[in-house]
């Protein structure tokens, strides 16, 4: 009977390191068309479509729409896209194209390359002359 104490021990702390793993992380954002993100400066994000969806392991493309704090659309912007593992620590060597959309404030982000199980960080900045700068932060969850 004691013998068996330390192997439930150890069954259990393997149990929990198991947990670590788990797809289910409370900073991962749920991501569905319609995924709305407001920035400091008073403009929203709009998640408009994504391939493949739910995010998956390689290369996404995500569409958003970006409009400034009236609701008017954020046209002729820049955007610098940087996606990070926060628990890792390192990013992608795939740059991010970007390009616009068919409807004005509309933008597609291609060659969005998570290459890895886990959390990421995707940082999305926004520039433009028509509206204040502003910048959202995303976070898919990629399953392995
Ligand atoms: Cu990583």
């Amino acid at each position: 009977m004691f013998k068996t104490l330390p192997i439930v021990l150890i069954a259990f702390i393997l149990c929990c390191a198991c947990d670590d793993a788990d797809p289910i992380d409370e900073r991962a954002d749920v991501f569905a068309i319609g995924l709305e993100k407001i920035g400091d400066n008073g403009l929203t994000l709009t998640l408009a479509s994504m391939d493949p969806a739910p995010p998956q392991k390689g290369d996404n493309i995500w569409t958003i729409s970006l409009k400034d704090a009236a609701g008017n659309p954020v046209s002729n912007a820049t955007l610098d896209v940087n996606p990070r593992m926060p628990d890792h620590g390192h990013g992608t060597p795939v740059i991010p194209e970007i390009e616009a959309g068919t409807e004005d404030g509309q933008y597609i982000i291609n060659k969005l390359n998570l290459w890895m199980p886990g959390l990421w960080e995707v940082t999305i900045g926004v520039e433009s002359e028509n509206s204040p700068s502003d910048t959202f932060v995303l976070r898919p969850l990629i399953e392995g």
